[in-house]
């Protein structure tokens, strides 16, 4: 068997994690990643046929029985991933019967996976039955897009019209827009079936005066969107006491926005 730290996927957490708890996205132990792995990128680190320890999920994922994934740890602070992974992060598969994690390497310390879960493999049905290629969802706590939470309506459509006008870049990177949720209790099975229900038209999702959800095939797209999106309401918490002088106009957005060739909200602009 190889070591499993040289192993990309889990150089690819560890660099994930260690970059979003620099960029203040993750304080203490917030934020969660769950990473889908194919079997044939884990069995040249870990012998599959036996597990340490069998977990319960608290809900059932019958479409991902029999999946791998790799996932932050409950109560786990992302800043102490890069220098202990394995108690910091567990790799499972879904047990046959949707309902169980049968853990073959993590959670040293005897710890679970985090207890947001059921948003997590939800939103990983809902991805994969809309993009067969998606792979990651990560949650976190960056900075300006919670303070903008506070003080800009919270509704799809006009968090990401302002979204979109706070930076050029934007409707290019995410030309569906931004899903939203109210406040709700975390760590729920209703939590992760409203974003679920979200994910099916967004790759991210704020959960209100929370944080935010992403996906993506690569964790290059999910830390990407959020990237983007945290800039953009980075901005917009800059600029939004004083006056606005200049904006993208409606039009400049529809033509970058056909220039690109994506495929956007139309029913986000008024006309
Ligand atoms: O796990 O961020 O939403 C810590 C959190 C909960
Ligand atoms: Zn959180």
């Amino acid at each position: 068997m190889k070591d499993i730290n040289t192993a990309p996927f889990l150089q690819e957490m560890v660099e994930l994690t260690s970059q979003m708890y620099r960029l203040g996205w993750d304080e203490r132990n917030g934020g969660n990643i769950s990473f889908l792995l194919h079997e044939n990128e884990v069995a040249p680190y870990l012998a599959t046929t036996s597990s340490l320890r069998t977990l319960p999920l608290g809900f059932s994922a019958p479409a991902l029985a029999g999946e791998f994934f790799l996932v932050t740890g409950t109560g786990k602070y992302f800043r102490n991933v890069k220098r202990d992974p394995e108690t910091n992060l567990g790799l499972f598969r879904i047990g046959e019967d949707g309902q169980t994690a049968e853990l073959f390497w993590g959670y040293r310390d005897g710890g679970r996976f985090t207890s947001e879960l059921p948003a997590h493999l939800m939103s990983h049905q809902a991805r994969l039955s809309v993009d067969s290629e998606n792979r990651i969802v990560l949650h976190c706590h960056p900075t300006h897009l919670l303070a903008m939470n506070y003080i800009h309506p919270l509704d799809e459509k006009s968090v990401s019209h302002t979204l979109w006008q706070m930076s050029t870049e934007c409707i290019v990177v995410f030309p569906e827009g931004i899903g939203v949720l109210p406040w709700m209790l975390c760590g729920t099975n209703e939590i992760g079936l409203a974003t679920a229900e979200k994910m099916k038209g967004f790759r991210m999702v704020i959960w209100g005066m929370h944080g935010v959800y992403a996906a993506g095939k690569t964790p290059d797209e999910a830390f990407g969107l959020v990237e983007t999106a945290e800039k953009a309401a980075q901005i917009y918490t800059l600029t939004s006491h004083t006056e606005r002088i200049n904006t993208i106009t409606d039009a400049q957005l529809k033509e970058l926005a056909e220039a690109f060739g994506v495929s956007y909200r139309q029913d986000f602009f008024d006309c």
